[in-house]
């Protein structure tokens, strides 16, 4: 397993078990502590899944499914099946998608899960099906980022442009609270912020997370969760409207531009 099975907490009414799967993947388990009912994030590994629900002594109800990567959504068919005849709640934005129930055809559509508030956020350019979703109440709010926002990066544009990238990172998840913490659908971190001290060796926000995330590392502890007001302060796909950036790439004056050469530079960048 590549990182620690941690919980996080989220006010009173939340928490959030971090599941490791695959060779660098995450999984969630929401947890609504009011009613004891949770959903998954991109259940790849539905064994894991399960003894996790069995461990926290909850109902499993919804699966929410960030896109149609079989890393992420590869899981949802034996995990319907393995639900002893209860239907669950599949969410997702593509029809690629095994399983769903409900498809978000239209950005901005509002789910419950218990007494949670789910906003489901289409993004797409990593994928063309791609959802976020943002969960949130009176006290906290989190959101999920699939291949959309990493910490520190962000997904490769294969069904997509970096017009539809700068959508998705500037004009909806940079507009979340700054507080909302971002959980992405798998372990970049270091990868990342590498690139990231690469395009701004002096940013001493990006300096001292790297060291920080370098010791959380070494001892398996995931990187997860960032927030969006970090993310701001330390990710190049988020900081594309900055001068400093733009400088890099040599786009001053063209945001999208700026994006498109920054993911080129990413595809090509070697440590
Ligand atoms: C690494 O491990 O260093 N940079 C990665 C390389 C998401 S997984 C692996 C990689 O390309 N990962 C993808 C990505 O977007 N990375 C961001 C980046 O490199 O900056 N996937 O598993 C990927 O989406 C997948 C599955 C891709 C099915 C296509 C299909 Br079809
Ligand atoms: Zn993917």
């Amino acid at each position: 397993m590549h990182s620690n099975v941690v919980m996080k907490e989220f006010g009173s009414k939340f928490k959030i078990q971090v599941l490791p799967a695959l060779s660098d993947n995450f999984m969630y388990l929401l947890i609504d502590n009011t009613t004891k009912e949770a959903a998954i994030v991109d259940p790849v590994a539905p064994n894991t899944v399960w003894e996790a629900v069995k461990n926290e002594n909850v109902k499993l109800t919804t699966v929410l499914t960030t896109h149609h990567h079989w890393d992420h959504a590869g899981g949802n068919k034996e995990l319907i099946t393995s639900n002893s005849g209860s239907p669950l709640n599949v969410i997702g934005g593509d029809n690629r998608i095994d399983g769903l129930t409900t498809i978000i055809d239209k950005s901005g559509i509002e789910l419950k899960m218990g007494s949670l508030n789910i906003k489901c956020l289409r993004t797409p350019c990593h994928t063309s099906g791609h959802v976020c979703y943002y969960v949130y109440t009176n006290e906290a709010s989190v959101v999920f980022t699939g291949d959309t926002l990493f910490l520190g990066g962000c997904g490769r544009f294969f069904e997509g442009t970096a017009q539809q990238m700068y959508e998705a990172l500037i004009k909806i998840l940079s507009q979340l609270p700054d507080n909302t913490a971002v959980f992405c659908g798998h372990e970049y971190a270091i990868q990342n912020l590498k690139f990231s001290k690469h395009v701004e060796p002096n940013n001493v926000h990006l300096l001292s997370l790297l060291k920080e995330i370098e010791i959380k590392r070494k001892m398996n502890e995931p990187s997860v969760p960032s927030t969006i007001g970090l993310e701001k302060l330390i990710n190049p796909f988020m900081r594309v409207d900055e001068e400093s950036i733009q400088k890099v790439t040599g786009t001053i004056g063209d945001s999208i531009e700026t994006m498109k050469i920054l993911r080129e530079m990413k595809n090509d960048f070697k440590e």
